[in-house]
């Protein structure tokens, strides 16, 4: 395959092949070209501002990425999804490795993201779920009782060997551009679990965490150990960095979160031991858990767009970086709204350690797939060293 096809951050976006169109990047047969400075050295994606913003090291410019950037606002994804179920497509190594790199090509991010879902390991385990077109994951049958809570299967890595293969594609196909691995967090996929879908309140979830504290924290350490195997084989297979997504870890107390939620996401970290990738730990509406979240064992928090990151530096302390946190409804506002807010994130992040700019939670699917390219192109610009 001809080098000229790999997406580098540093390639203008009107070189690189397939924008729009679905080629197949690396067709089994073919095998891919491994870098030529490999991904650890030089010029490499250990290298690259994503990971030194992640570890606190001095970057060419601020690194940019939107969480949900594959799918969603992308006409070139929804083309593609066209007649295949979200899970199905998730499971498939072709479809994975081109959603993946859609954005990627488009928005010239200084990351990709895996194209997956939070719920994936609890399908590829047995558990009867789907994704309901414009709803989410709904579950057949709803963990209740304790029982249901033993009943729950494991998730076995020799299962994953379809991720493997997609992460080793991607990876090859991305070069210096760092591939960010992902899974749930053991509280936010209990909320599916329990609830049986999208919530709002996660009352029953957390009814079952007050009333049954045994079984609550047999769940929560059963979902850390496949969140844990399912980080393991992505890195493993090469991703450069890992995002821990507690997204709905907000509804909680400081205090039940630091009794009955973080022991168990610090489980998910402590179970990537021996594995020297970059964290990111995040949640939505985590203001005051912000002084917990990098205790699980993060070198990133993320941050919604409620704090700024000046405070949400001070929360966090000094030893972590920072991603986030632009409102992801200003990108539905006018041009000089969003260059406005833009600024105002940068500059607010020079307080943390490192800052590498996101979203405040997910690109809205309304989003204009244009303006997220703008904001790529204008936190170059700005921050440029
Ligand atoms: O950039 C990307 O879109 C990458 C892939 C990705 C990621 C990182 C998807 C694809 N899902 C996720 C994570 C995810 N999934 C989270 C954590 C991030 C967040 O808070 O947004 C959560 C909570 C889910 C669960 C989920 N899956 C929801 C939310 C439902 C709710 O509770 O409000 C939804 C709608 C899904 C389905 C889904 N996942 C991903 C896509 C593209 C879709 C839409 C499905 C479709 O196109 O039919």
């Amino acid at each position: 395959m001809p080098d000229d096809r790999r997406v580098r951050p540093d390639t203008p976006r009107d070189r690189l092949p397939g924008l729009g169109a679905w080629t197949v990047v690396s067709p089994a047969a073919e095998p891919a070209v491994p870098s030529p400075e490999g991904a650890a050295g030089p010029g490499g994606a250990a290298d690259s501002d994503l990971l030194r913003a992640a570890r606190g090291l001095p970057v060419r410019r601020t690194p940019v990425w939107f969480m949900r950037q594959a799918g969603r606002s992308l006409p070139e994804y929804r083309a593609l999804r066209a007649g295949t179920a979200m899970l199905d497509a998730c499971q498939d190594p072709d479809l994975v490795t081109e959603i993946t790199l859609q954005p990627v090509r488009r928005h010239g991010v200084d990351a990709a993201i895996l194209f997956s879902d939070i719920v994936l390991p609890l399908v590829v385990a047995g558990v009867d779920l789907e994704i309901a077109p414009g709803v989410g994951p709904v579950v057949a049958s709803p963990v209740r009782t304790v029982a249901d809570v033993d009943a729950l299967p494991d998730l076995e890595p020799d299962r994953l060997d379809f991720l493997a293969t997609a992460v080793g594609r991607l990876v090859a196909e991305l070069g210096a551009t760092p591939l960010i691995g992902f899974a749930g967090a053991p509280f936010t996929l209990a909320t599916y679990l329990i609830e049986g879908g999208p919530s709002k309140e996660h009352a029953r979830t957390k009814a079952f965490m007050y009333a049954e504290p045994e079984a609550w924290g047999r769940l929560l350490s059963r979902l850390a150990a496949s969140a844990a195997t399912f980080l393991r084989v992505q890195i493993d297979a090469g991703a450069s960095a890992v995002q821990l997504f507690d997204s709905w870890a907000g509804v909680l107390s400081a205090a039940d979160y630091a009794e009955r939620v973080l022991p168990h996401s610090r489980a998910v970290f402590d179970g990537l031991a021996g594995r020297d990738v970059p964290r990111i730990h995040f949640g939505v509406g985590t203001g005051e858990l912000l002084p917990l979240i990098g205790d699980a064992g993060a070198d990133v928090v993320g941050v919604d767009w409620r704090v700024p990151l000046d405070e949400a530096a001070r929360r966090v302390g000094p030893g972590r970086s920072l991603q986030g946190n632009l409102d992801p409804a200003v990108l539905l506002a006018d041009r000089p709204t969003v260059d406005r807010e833009v600024r105002r994130v940068l500059e607010q992040g020079r307080a943390a350690r490192g800052h590498v700019f996101n979203l405040g939670h997910g690109v809205l699917p309304e989003t204009d797939p244009g303006v997220l390219t703008h904001v790529v192109d204008l936190v170059h610009r700005l921050s440029t060293r």
